[in-house]
């Protein structure tokens, strides 16, 4: 089956937006789901909804199952124990939960770099506050990172360092493999931002060596509201709980409360059972396809995207990293990115524009805004031509 063919399992690309077929390239936002996630979830609402790891009863038994297995099938996907899998609200929650866990003090580092998106900023900014200090590895001009400057930031105080997989506003893939190296070298720890990575290539956490790894379930088929955080067990071990709660615990005492084991000891309350039905049946798409095939897909689209909107007079792509994949920035002549994503909405196209939650990133580029087209196995090359056309009519309404 080729990759246009499986279009049609993705009931919202069929509608139309201001009287056109939808073009939608805004998939580093978030991916669209197929009709076998959005029945996965409405099936276990119909069928099997009941809370979990708290009751005996049939339902209670089948939502735990459901979940539990879904947590299978991501730790499968990554090559990690299932009990290295925690589920959160999302990446940035996964981010946060290392933030707290981890119980930095004064006088502890972290290293993160430019090119990361404000989850992999922020809650590290908010540490300083306890006295730890944030350092940050600056990027060349073409959108890599300076490498060498991991190797002289990490100090002794240094006890995680932190590194966006791929760019979500460059598309730049960075050696996470060869960082975790310089990492354990030096002596700490590696958390990776996959968010970008995980829809479009084959993740292997034991490979990379990451202590941590986070993702979003929504920007790989998944509904909104599930992510996951991979920890190494003997890491997430020694780490303190993140939220305290029901389902946390083993034993609670007025005066004290003992901790489940992991991954369970992160994941207070009722969880969102139905959105981890939800990735698993992603996950079992994505895996049917196979990565190696998106993965292919994706970087010829890429390829396609660069030469095509390359052409195009008075554009200027953003990143000319040598491995790149998912997203285009580009600047059109000194049209603001706002102005060209709402022309081109008018011909049904979805792009993204502005900042993309990487400010410190477009300041280092020297920029502001931009505009971003990013795809997935359903885009064609057809996407990227209606693209370029409906540009060539923003910069006429400009000229
Ligand atoms: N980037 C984009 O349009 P959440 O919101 O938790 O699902 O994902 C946060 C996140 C973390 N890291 C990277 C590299 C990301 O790209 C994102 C989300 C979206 O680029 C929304 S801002």
């Amino acid at each position: 089956m080729s990759m246009k063919d499986l279009k049609k399992d993705f009931p919202i690309l069929e509608r139309k937006v201001n009287g056109k077929d939808i073009v939608y390239l805004d998939n580093a936002a978030t991916t669209q789901k197929p009709n076998q996630v959005i029945e996965a979830i409405s099936n276990y609402y119909k069928n099997n909804n009941a809370n979990i790891h708290r009751s005996v009863h049939k339902l209670s038994e089948e939502a735990t199952a459901a979940h539990e297995g879904a947590r299978k099938k991501v730790g499968k996907f990554i090559n990690a124990n299932e009990r290295e899998i925690i589920f959160t609200r999302g990446c940035t929650e996964s981010i946060n939960l290392v933030s707290h866990a981890l119980r930095l003090k004064k006088g502890d580092s972290v290293v993160s770099t430019t090119m990361e998106h404000h989850s992999n900023i922020v809650p590290w900014q908010l540490l300083k506050d306890k006295g730890v200090d944030v350092k940050f590895v600056g990027i060349n001009d073409d959108g890599t990172l300076k490498i060498d400057e991991f190797e002289k930031l990490i100090d002794d105080t240094t006890k995680l360092a932190t590194v966006v997989h791929v760019s979500n506003v460059v598309g730049t893939v960075n050696n996470v493999k060869e960082i975790a190296k310089i990492c354990h070298k030096k002596g700490c720890k590696i958390l990776v931002d996959g968010a970008q990575a995980i829809p479009h290539m084959e993740i292997n956490v034991k490979d990379i060596d990451a202590d941590f790894y986070a993702f979003s379930g929504h920007k790989m088929l998944g509904p909104t509201g599930i992510g996951v955080l991979y920890g190494k067990k003997e890491v997430l071990e020694r780490m303190e709980p993140f939220m305290g709660g029901g389902d946390m615990i083993k034993e609670v005492f007025l005066d004290h409360s003992e901790w489940n084991d992991v991954p369970w000891k992160f994941e207070a309350g009722t969880p969102n059972i139905a959105g981890a039905v939800g990735l698993g049946v992603a996950i079992d798409y994505l895996k049917d396809i196979g990565m190696k095939n998106i993965r292919k897909h994706d970087d010829d689209l890429m390829k396609y995207g660069t030469e095509v909107l390359g052409k195009i007079e008075g554009l200027k792509i953003i990143g000319s990293a040598p491995e790149r994949i998912g997203a285009i920035s580009f600047t059109l002549n000194d049209i603001h990115s706002h102005d060209i994503a709402t022309i081109v909405n008018e011909d049904g196209i979805a792009i993204r524009s502005g900042h993309h939650c990487a400010q410190p990133l477009l300041n280092a580029l020297g920029l502001e805004e931009t505009a971003r087209a990013s795809f997935y196995f359903y885009n064609t090359k057809e996407d990227i031509d209606k693209l370029a056309e409906s540009l060539e009519k923003v910069k006429k309404i400009f000229a």
